[in-house]
């Protein structure tokens, strides 16, 4: 299966992680934004990233990809089959794609996307104002609600939190860090999670394209 997109994309990097967890082999295919890539087009009618091809196959949308991956490989399940359970991962899932890369998307495109890769300013008022505004209470919905387990569904990882920390790990590309003295649940789950292989794995890659692009 091929998936095209760039894994700095937080919804990209959900689809790479989920697929990882679940030791589904994806063939990583990089495009960018606007990319004008045939087959890419062909499988994302919006140009938008990721887009998944499996033969004679294609789907396009990160939330439409996981979800025909679990179909496809159910071991180990990442989005439970409980009513609860179910419901309360898919609202992370939207949460973290709605409302967290409302946000984040903001500061990480001005601050960036638009000067790294567009070569032109980006607006960092936009950034800054969302950050000053719309993040805080986001972070605090995340502090609060996060359980002991560690989890943000049950007692063991999920789709919930691969959606939610996915967006989060973009933080370390602005220099923006959660603060374990004020939020140290929310800084635990999220530095956690990014060590667990198939985050980490991908986060090294990033690191290293971006400085190679900053040198
Ligand atoms: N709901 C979509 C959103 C995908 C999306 O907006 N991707 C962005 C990158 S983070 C993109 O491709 N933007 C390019 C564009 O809008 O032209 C998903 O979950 O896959």
């Amino acid at each position: 299966m091929i998936l095209y997109g760039s894994s700095l994309s937080p919804f990209v990097r959900k689809v790479l992680v989920f697929a990882a967890e679940k030791g589904i082999a994806l063939e990583a295919k990089p495009v960018g934004i606007g990319d004008a890539n045939p087959e890419f087009r062909a499988a994302s009618p919006f140009g938008k990233m990721p887009a998944l091809v499996d033969g004679d196959f294609c789907l396009a949308d990160s939330s439409a990809i996981v979800h025909y991956l679990e179909a496809l490989q159910p071991d180990p399940p990442l989005i439970p089959a409980g009513a609860r359970e179910r419901g309360r991962t898919i609202w992370f899932e939207e949460f973290a794609d709605t409302m967290l890369m409302g946000c984040l998307a903001k500061m990480f495109f001005n601050r960036v996307v638009a000067p790294v890769f567009l070569k032109r300013e980006g607006d960092l008022s936009v950034a800054d104002t969302a950050e000053r505004i719309e993040w805080p209470p986001m972070l605090a919905y995340l502090e609060r609600t996060l359980p002991e387990s560690g989890y943000l569904v049950g007692g063991s990882m999920t789709l919930a939190d691969i959606a939610v920390v996915s967006p989060l790990a973009n933080l370390g590309y602005m220099g923006v860090s959660i603060d374990p003295a004020t939020h140290p649940r929310t800084a635990a789950f999220k530095e956690r999670t990014l060590a667990r292989p198939s985050f980490a794995a991908l986060i090294a890659r990033e690191k290293a394209a971006l400085e190679r692009l900053a040198a």
